[in-house]
């Protein structure tokens, strides 16, 4: 008998499938558009670990092609933004080169896992004919006010010699490189995101997301409601404003804690404080917001000078602690130590009183050795408030501020604007021109694309300016307005910035006179299925958000949100959980695998390590168990196709039990246990052909259609020694029948007093007294005394009990 042979198998079709494509747009189909998070091509290649995620997708995809759609499912680069450019840098070639070099190796590698992508589609955020529509959108943004220029201390990674934003530091480092993350004044450019942050928020309730990623975005735009109160400065005609949740403990205030950064912060201190006051404002622009938060002890100094609680006319000190950020609410609190976990610290290390304003059980605590942070008790040393209760006040008292003049209420935003320039040489080039006359002029919309000029040194200068500063022909132009001498801006924009649409350009990626045709996206957009690690829940997911929502506003698409469903798959790690990555050298490459065992059996391997949205850790080892069921399933179907063995009611409930217990799994993403089932009505089948002499063809034919989104190869291979002439993904996707998958006869156990004496066998759809007569019946032996009570357990148990 014939062997399997998985290299001639997959050569075999790979090669078929190149000539007679089996995703065809016939106009018809409804379509499904299945999504990868496109890849950054770096220079090391694919490990298994990138394999899940492709695998994962074209399971998916090729099921939907079984259930008769047309599938969109394209593939492209992401390959701007500063891996591939610190990469070149390392490697001494100039990025473009390396780019096209890697986008070769790792496509090479991606034709490994054979997955249906339609290259047609192929998009690169570098080419020039794909940035053009990237700096177009900037264009509507600036000329809609959402791309403005702003001057201000950002995050700065002194070995990257770039900005960052806020989402690129991690635990106070730079994301890419790990070097700890300064502070520098720059000019920057900066998207109005925080324009759309109600939307963002709001219209997250629309999406058929994993709930964490919701619940990160959520936290992420951060809306809180609050006050804000004005407390004037004692002896000066100055207010200084602090934002709030809680003002219902306001008379609690016992200090007021300003950001260093506060415009206030230098004038407040006195001749006996200045120096101090001074010293720790610099010492503060030397960190990052994060380290700012994360620090384990608090620090702080007096100004001085005090303010006055206008609702009870108390004095309170200000100081100064980098704990407050500058560029959140008013950059100044009042502080209640009582009710806050941060101002209790503050003020136990400073000395500072704690006055206690809410009381849980009504009374007051002696010595408080931790703060009550709980907006419900009733309120105590509250003068007017006393008595209320807090939850209440919390809400109301807003309003009762307001009424009284010394404040507002007020709506607050974690989310900040987009810092949205770079100063680095391998990005989209800005396209604003600045001329001393008409100020930030646009480039024309019909001088897009501005291309990247060559340059000598694309190393970043680290003054702050971008390597295409030092270009003095590509800088020095003329003013689209004025046809005066002007300037180009030199900032790149960040990687994100190709990313944040290229989904919609798939469906129209030649269109040279548009972004993508209103035609197409109406009937191909949006994405009803995009796959990718969690690591993207806030950055990348919420700008795709935000940029889809400006093009819906400016009608280039007809939708406002572009990804229906979201499925995040976890990581496959190196041994105890390590991460592969080169430098710690346990970097697993699929190539050997797929050599030794072929592409299906690293196929259904991938994904039999375990649930998909989990983190696996690799063994190279496991994949001879799925290599030796792909060997035990191809030689049962070819042992059994000539058999012409007639469909018993013992096969067809078989197979109706198989499609139930295979879709019903597909269906909840739980792809690992698909596998196992394959593996498990493989052995059951054997069992059958054993017992009944044979395997009826419509049962190998469903099994062979159920595993080929996995193993396409053995699929089409078995399809067409079943007697297939067109491809198995032409075939119909099987349904179950759920009454033949019924069991005729069951197992019902025989108990007297609840100890099991016995096993019998009766029609599945017997009635309680049939039951518990048979169950007499077969103990009846046993049944020496006085029957007190029959009990019948549907479907598992008859019971008697006798004294
Ligand atoms: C008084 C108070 C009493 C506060 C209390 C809390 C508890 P969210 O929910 O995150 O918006 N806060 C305001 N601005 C701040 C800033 N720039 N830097 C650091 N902290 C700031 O939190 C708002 C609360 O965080 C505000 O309410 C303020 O402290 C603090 F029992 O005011 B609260
Ligand atoms: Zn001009």
């Amino acid at each position: 008998m014939a062997q399997y042979n998985h290299a001639a198998i997959e050569k075999k079709w790979r090669e078929n499938w190149e000539k007679n494509p089996i995703n065809v747009n016939d106009g018809k189909k409804e379509k499904y558009y299945c999504l990868d998070m496109f890849p950054y091509p770096s220079g090391s290649g694919l490990h298994v670990g990138h394999w899940r995620g492709y695998v994962i997708s074209d399971v998916w995809s090729r099921y939907q092609l079984l259930k008769g759609k047309y599938v969109i499912h394209p593939m492209g680069w992401d390959a701007f933004g500063l891996p591939a450019e610190n990469y070149a840098i390392k490697m001494g070639v100039h990025p473009a080169k390396s780019t096209a070099a890697n986008v070769a190796n790792i496509k090479r590698q991606i034709g490994e896992i054979a997955a249906i992508y339609d290259w047609d589609m192929e998009v690169n955020t570098t080419d020039p004919a794909f940035y053009k529509w990237t700096q177009w959108i900037f264009v509507q943004m600036f000329k809609k006010g959402l791309a403005y220029e702003k001057e201000f201390p950002i995050n700065w990674c002194p070995s990257c010699k770039t900005g960052l934003a806020n989402e690129e530091v991690v635990n106070g480092c730079c994301e890419r490189c790990g070097t700890p993350v300064t502070k520098k004044n720059l000019r920057q450019w900066m998207l109005k995101i925080t324009a759309y942050a109600d939307r963002l928020l709001n219209d997250l309730d629309k999406l058929d997301w994993p709930e964490k990623v919701k619940k990160m975005q959520t936290e992420w735009i951060g809306k809180s409601y609050g006050a804000e109160v004005e407390f004037p400065v004692e002896g000066r005609d100055e207010k200084i404003t602090v934002y709030t949740t809680r003002p219902d403990t306001l008379h609690g205030a016992t200090f007021m804690v300003l950001a260093p950064e506060h415009k206030l912060a230098k004038d407040l201190a006195t001749d006996e404080t200045r120096e101090a006051v001074e010293k720790y404002i610099f010492d503060a622009s030397m960190k990052s917001n994060v380290d700012r938060l994360q620090d384990k002890e608090k620090t702080g100094v007096f100004t001085g000078t005090y303010a006055i609680n206008p609702l009870n006319g108390a004095k309170v000190p200000i100081w100064l602690s980098d704990y407050v950020l500058a560029d959140y609410g008013t950059g100044a609190i009042m502080c209640v130590p009582a009710h806050d976990d941060r101002d209790f610290e503050f003020a136990k290390k400073f000395n500072i009183p704690i006055i206690q304003v809410i009381a849980k059980d009504g009374k007051e605590i002696e010595n408080m050795t931790e703060a009550y942070t709980e907006a419900s008790g009733t309120m105590i040393n509250s003068g007017d408030w006393n008595g209320m209760e807090s939850s209440v006040l919390k809400k109301e008292a807003p309003v009762m501020i307001e009424k009284m003049g010394i404040g507002r209420k007020t709506v607050n935003y974690k989310l900040r604007d987009w810092v949205f320039s770079r100063q680095r040489y391998w990005g989209e080039p800005i396209p604003i021109i600045h001329c001393p006359k008409c100020g930030n002029v646009p480039v024309p919309e019909d001088q897009l694309p501005l291309t990247l000029p060559e340059v000598d040194s694309y190393q970043p200068t680290g003054t702050g300016e971008s390597p295409l500063a030092a270009i003095d022909w590509w800088v020095n132009t003329t003013c689209p307005c004025c046809g005066g001498p002007a300037k180009r801006e030199t900032n790149t924009m960040p990687q994100w910035a190709g990313s944040s649409w290229y989904f919609l350009r798939y469906v129209d990626s030649k269109n040279d006179k548009e972004l993508v045709s209103r035609e197409k996206a109406d009937k191909y957009l949006p994405v009803d299925m995009y796959i990718g690690g969690v690591e993207h829940a806030v950055l990348h997911l919420l700008y795709s958000r935000f940029y889809t929502k400006f093009l819906y506003d400016i009608g280039v698409v007809d939708f406002d949100e572009p990804f229906k469903k979201l499925f995040n798959q976890g990581m496959i790690t190196g041994k105890n959980g390590i991460k592969m990555s080169k430098s710690k050298g346990n970097v697993v490459s699929p190539d050997d695998l797929v050599r030794d065992y072929g592409c299906d059996a690293l196929r259904m391997y991938e994904l039999f390590v375990g649930p998909p949205e989990l983190d696996a850790e690799w063994d190279d080892r496991g994949i001879e168990g799925v290599s030796k069921f792909l060997k035990r399933f191809y030689n049962l179907v070819l042992d059994n196709k000539d058999k012409d063995v007639k469909e018993t009611k013992e096969m067809l409930k078989l197979r109706h039990k198989l499609v139930y217990d295979i879709e019903t799994r597909f269906n909840q993403f739980s792809l690992n246990t698909v596998i196992s089932g394959f593996m498990e009505y493989n052995n059951k089948l054997s069992e059958l052909a054993k017992k009944e002499g044979g395997i009826d063809k419509e049962t190998l034919k469903t099994f062979v259609i159920l595993l080929a989104p996995f193993a396409p190869h053995l699929g089409e291979e078995l399809w067409r020694e079943l007697g297939g002439t067109d491809s198995v993904f032409h075939a119909t996707w099987p349904e179950c029948d759920e009454e033949a998958m019924k069991d005729d006869e069951i197992e019902i156990a025989v108990q007297i007093n609840g100890k099991t004496r016995g096993v019998i066998m009766v029609p599945a759809e017997i009635s309680k007294e049939e039951a518990i007569a048979a169950g007499k019946e077969a103990v009846k032996d046993k049944l020496t005394g006085t029957i007190v009570k029959e009990i019948y357990v549907p479907r598992k148990i008859v019971n008697i009990v006798q004294k």
